[in-house]
């Protein structure tokens, strides 16, 4: 009776520890749930109106009517009637090839666990039916589907990857929001009658599990960015598997409040960080957006592409890799081969990527060209550069090992130990199949 009276205070108490105030103290005090940082790879797509001029970037509206950039200027002067607006490009989002099956089996193929969409960029155009989002809305005008919807249904229907979308905060033209921006955001008209319902609207259709917010162009006590989480974690349907990132304010919250850790685009550090943080970077080199008039070697290479993710997951990141879909909704097959390159490779590599935890050392002490993870009892060690001569690393000077293997390969390798260096000798090893980038060896039963 007693035990079971205490046993009743625990859960009591665990119950109560699980519910956060409005404040960063205790917000930040909540655990990313594990699946995250075992995922490692997410995509990250950016869809929108601006995928209709497709041209300079996603930020198309405001180079041409913000900052008024003489290429964007000239280029709608040039070839649009002198009444065009920005919202007519919005009938023209059609997405009549938009096969979110397709999408989903795609994202699956390129070895990502999690997708995130763009609910809403700048523009304030919603990729589903908003209710506050009156005639600037998928629903409405362009493809009338409901974008965010079907994307969401294929990805759980057929795969295993976890849904997240990104919603930007403030937009470009708002009259609301720029009169609030005007009022030194002492007035919250905006985000009373816009971004916090959309939030809401959000979490309830779609049950997001990754909240990816964007555009804190204001501080986090004019966006209510605090009281917002509290109700996510606290109540929300996904308040035990959502996760957050750190975009949530412009008054000193990035990369330093909320959940995994942003900070800016392509952040990359190097160097272990010690809070999950995100490296997110998009494959056409120019733009997260589709362009008409990217060219071949505006793309990353899948060289570099798996460069920058073992770098990344070495020092304790995840990546989130973006593709631009256009707007007939086709995932141009540039992007596609990239993803399909990426599964190749993992499918070989993942054992040393998804679920892996940073080592004692990040990079090789002595080659540039090595990265470390480690999992159970391997270190893997990511080879970025195949030169013919042998390759010497020092980071094993204080630990031991039983053997090497690499990964896809069925025969032994050669290596030894000569004045504290590990030398593989391989040279003596003959590539085939899928082992061209990014070469894995495993260290087994490593005791530091
Ligand atoms: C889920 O996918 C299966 C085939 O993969 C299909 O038969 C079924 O209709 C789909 N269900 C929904 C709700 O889309
Ligand atoms: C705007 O508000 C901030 C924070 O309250 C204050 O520090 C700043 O002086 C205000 N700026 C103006 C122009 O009133
Ligand atoms: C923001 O939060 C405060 C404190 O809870 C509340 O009084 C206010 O109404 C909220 N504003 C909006 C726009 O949600
Ligand atoms: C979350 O839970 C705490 C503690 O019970 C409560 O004070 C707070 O009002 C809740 N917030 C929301 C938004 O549900
Ligand atoms: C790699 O390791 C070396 C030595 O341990 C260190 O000085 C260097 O900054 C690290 N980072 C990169 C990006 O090479
Ligand atoms: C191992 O290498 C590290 C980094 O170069 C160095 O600081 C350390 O002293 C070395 N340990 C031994 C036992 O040589
Ligand atoms: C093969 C093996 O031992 N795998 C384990 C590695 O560690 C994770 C947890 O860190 C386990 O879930 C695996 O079963």
């Amino acid at each position: 009776m007693k035990i079971a009276i205490f046993l009743f205070l625990i859960i009591l108490i665990n119950t109560s520890l699980s519910q956060y105030l409005p404040t960063w103290e205790s917000l930040d005090k909540r655990e990313l749930p594990k699946w995250y940082d075992e995922s490692k790879i997410g995509i990250f797509i950016h869809w929108g109106v601006f995928s209709v001029p497709a041209f300079r970037s996603e930020w198309f509206w405001w180079y041409w009517q913000g900052s008024k950039e003489p290429d964007v200027v000239n280029y709608m002067e040039k070839n649009y009637p002198p009444n065009f607006q920005y919202t007519n490009f919005a009938s023209m989002f059609t997405a009549e090839f938009f096969d979110p099956n397709y999408w989903a089996d795609l994202f699956q193929a390129s070895g990502a666990k999690h997708i995130v969409l763009t609910s809403k960029h700048h523009e304030g155009y919603c990729l589903w039916p908003s209710k506050t989002s009156f005639n600037w809305n998928s629903g409405e005008v362009g493809s009338k589907r409901d974008l965010v919807g079907e994307l969401a249904k294929s990805i759980r229907n057929r795969t295993n990857l976890k849904f997240g979308l990104y919603h930007s905060l403030f937009e470009w033209f708002n009259p609301i929001h720029l009169n609030d921006a005007r009022n030194n955001y002492t007035t919250q008209d905006f985000v009373r009658m816009k971004s916090m319902p959309e939030l809401y609207e959000l979490v309830e259709n779609y049950s997001p599990e990754i909240i990816w917010s964007d555009g804190d162009s204001g501080p986090d006590y004019y966006w209510n960015s605090t009281q917002f989480l509290a109700w996510l974690y606290n109540e929300s349907k996904v308040k035990d598997t959502v996760v957050t990132n750190d975009r949530w304010g412009n008054n000193g919250v990035a990369c330093k409040h909320g959940g995994f850790y942003t900070c800016d685009d392509r952040y990359n550090p190097g160097k272990l960080v010690n809070h999950k943080w995100e490296n997110c970077f998009t494959i056409d080199k120019n733009s997260w957006g589709y362009r008409r008039n990217a060219k071949l070697q505006d793309f990353m290479t899948i060289e570099e592409i798996l460069a920058t993710l073992v770098e990344t997951i070495s020092c304790g990141g995840n990546v989130l890799i973006n593709v631009g879909p256009t707007k007939e909704g086709i995932i141009a097959p540039i992007y596609e081969e990239r993803l399909r390159q990426m599964g190749k490779w993992l499918s070989v590599n993942g054992i040393g990527i998804y679920g892996s935890k940073p080592w004692l050392h990040q990079n090789d002490t002595t080659n540039p060209n090595v990265w470390y993870t480690s999992k159970n009892e391997s270190v893997f060690g990511f080879l970025l550069k195949w030169s013919g001569e042998s390759v010497k690393i020092s980071a094993f000077n204080e630990s031991k090992f039983d053997d090497i293997k690499l990964l896809g390969y069925d025969n032994k390798i050669e290596w030894t130990i000569v004045n504290d260096q590990v030398v593989i000798e391989t040279s003596k090893i003959k590539l085939y199949g899928d082992l061209k980038w990014a070469w894995v060896f495993e260290f087994q039963n490593i005791t530091d």
